[in-house]
């Protein structure tokens, strides 16, 4: 039944990505630790409150049962921020994902760079999210709950688009 093809397929899936989460542990150390010690480096040049918003988001259109990907601009016309945690109503996992060289790895925060923009793109800094509660279709508007640090939690609807999209495109 395709019932059961979708736990395994979801199954080999997840153990996949748990295998990236133990990289992640071994060699992502020092990129973690980086990113904190950004944090607290108090630059008195960008002390303001950050003021953010979100444009070009959009989430490929899923295969089937599989993991999605979820791509989005956060601007910033403040302070510096950071992104720590994304949650989804429409999905059971949203994590967040740096590509490297040959590989990507989960981490738990993104700096939002004051008066700048933190990017998520094909290519690099992505979302990954999984366990749909429904199957994603075109057209879909799923919310995505982004939070800051400092700025509290955004929501956006993001819409679903064709495997192929690229921002600018209609
Ligand atoms: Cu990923």
């Amino acid at each position: 039944m395709t019932t059961l093809t979708t736990t395994g397929t979801r199954r080999f899936r997840r153990s996949a990505l748990l295998g990236a989460v133990v990289a992640t542990a071994l060699g992502g150390g020092a990129i973690l630790a980086a990113c904190g010690t950004g944090g607290q480096g108090g630059t008195s040049a960008d002390a303001g409150p950050a003021k953010l918003s979100v444009a070009d988001s959009y989430i490929p259109l899923p295969p089937a049962g599989g993991m999605g990907a979820g791509y989005l601009t956060v601007r910033n016309d403040g302070g510096p921020d950071q992104l720590v945690k994304v949650t989804s109503p429409a999905a059971g996992s949203v994590t967040m994902h740096r590509s490297t060289a040959s590989t990507m790895e989960q981490v738990n925060s993104l700096d939002v760079p004051a008066h700048g923009a933190l990017q998520l793109a094909r290519g690099g800094t992505h979302l990954m999210i999984m366990d749909w509660q429904k199957a994603p279709a075109l057209g879909d508007e799923l919310e995505l709950d982004l939070t800051f640090a400092k700025s509290g939690t955004l929501s956006v609807k993001v819409p679903v688009k064709e495997l192929t999209y690229r921002p600018g495109q209609s």
